[in-house]
């Protein structure tokens, strides 16, 4: 076993660097570790058995869901109810918190955001997909934990990861003192340490976007796309043009390669597609902790007050030279519409 480090020891390690609840915050991320290698075992399968396709419900948004976000919804919820040191998950796929109201976990210390299979529409063509967690400290000192206990701005998490159900399976997560990603060694059913400290490039040449929306963008990423586009051989242009689908596998590429991810907001989305608290605030809070930036394009991620739980936003993540170009261009072109200004609910 020497040279191999499991998240299991990895966790436990690390443990004395926690400011607070040092046992149940393990435990937590040791519960979530559990669930994903439950999702990524039906993952896997999912060319195999009859589980592809809709699963007849919808979720808040309106939008289809699979039958596998179904069951990854199902296996959060049930990994951190039997942990009992969760008093609320929030899921993408529940219209509201679930509280977790048996006696141990109601006076529980930890909040729960969870994305648990981003990127669905990708499991159908065997394309990468992913799952992305968020986690808060209760506030509320007496009663139940209430919705105000959920609505917590992102610099408040104090952990986040992402799965990523990928050609090999990783776990990449941070309590705030760094990166460090873990790969599933399917051999030994254990996830490994294998992206010590991960650092993204401070500059890239990646830009992901769906550039199909190209009309609805706001001027300063029409701009934006221009610049990357541009020969300049000084400055590594043009860029490459990768964009999978799945945002955790488009941010996993550009944390290690260096790169940008944009979702801005469209006439289909005024007030951007991907939600603050399940998507944006995890993955700001990674890229962040990985020595890059997260802003909606002219402000922190991190720092918006949420107040709605499937509130949106528009996001521009990744390497910070890239990022601040981008914000730049923004700022130039794109000045705040009263719309963009009001938060949309779902
Ligand atoms: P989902 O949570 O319903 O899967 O939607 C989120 C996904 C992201 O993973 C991805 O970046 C984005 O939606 C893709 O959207 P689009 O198809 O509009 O480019
Ligand atoms: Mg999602």
């Amino acid at each position: 076993m020497s040279g191999i480090k499991t998240l299991g020891q990895f966790i436990i390690e690390k443990q004395a660097d926690f400011s607070y609840a040092k046992g149940e915050l393990s435990r937590l991320l040791r519960d979530i570790g559990i669930a994903a290698k439950i999702v990524n075992r039906e993952v896997n399968k999912a060319g195999l058995v009859d589980i592809l396709g809709d699963a007849g419900t919808t979720n808040i948004q309106g939008e289809g869901q699979k039958k596998l976000d179904v069951f990854a919804n199902e296996q959060f919820i049930a990994a951190l109810t039997s942990g009992g040191e969760c008093c609320i998950v929030a899921t993408e796929e529940e219209d509201d918190f679930v509280p977790i109201d048996s006696p141990v976990s109601k006076n529980a210390k930890y909040i729960v955001c969870v994305d648990p299979l981003d990127g669905s529409s990708n499991i159908d063509v065997n394309v990468a997909v992913g799952t992305i967690f968020s986690i808060y400290r209760r506030k509320s000192t007496e009663g139940l934990a209430s919705l105000s206990d959920v609505l917590q701005k992102g610099t408040e998490q104090v952990a986040a990861g992402y799965i990523i159900y990928g050609s090999s399976t990783m776990l990449v997560y941070t309590t705030g003192k760094g990166v460090n990603g873990f790969t599933l060694d399917p051999s030994i059913g254990e996830f490994c340490l294998s992206h010590p400290e991960l650092k993204i490039p401070e500059d890239g040449t990646i830009y992901s976007i769906n550039e199909g929306n190209y009309v609805h963008f706001p001027e300063g990423v029409k701009k934006y796309l221009k610049y990357a586009q541009v020969e300049d051989k000084s400055t590594n242009r043009p860029y490459t043009s990768r964009y999978i689908g799945s945002m955790v596998a488009d941010i996993h590429r550009n944390l290690i390669k260096g790169g940008i991810f944009i979702y801005p907001t469209t006439a289909a989305s005024p007030s951007g597609k991907l939600r603050l608290l399940y998507e944006c605030n995890p993955m700001a809070f990674i890229v962040e902790q990985a020595g890059g930036i997260a802003s909606d394009g002219r402000n922190r991620i991190l720092a918006i007050e949420p107040t709605t739980l499937h509130q949106r936003t528009s996001l521009f993540i990744g390497s910070p030279k890239m990022v601040r170009m981008a914000e730049q261009l923004m700022a130039e072109h794109s000045p705040v519409t009263a719309l963009e200004a009001k938060p949309q609910e779902a």
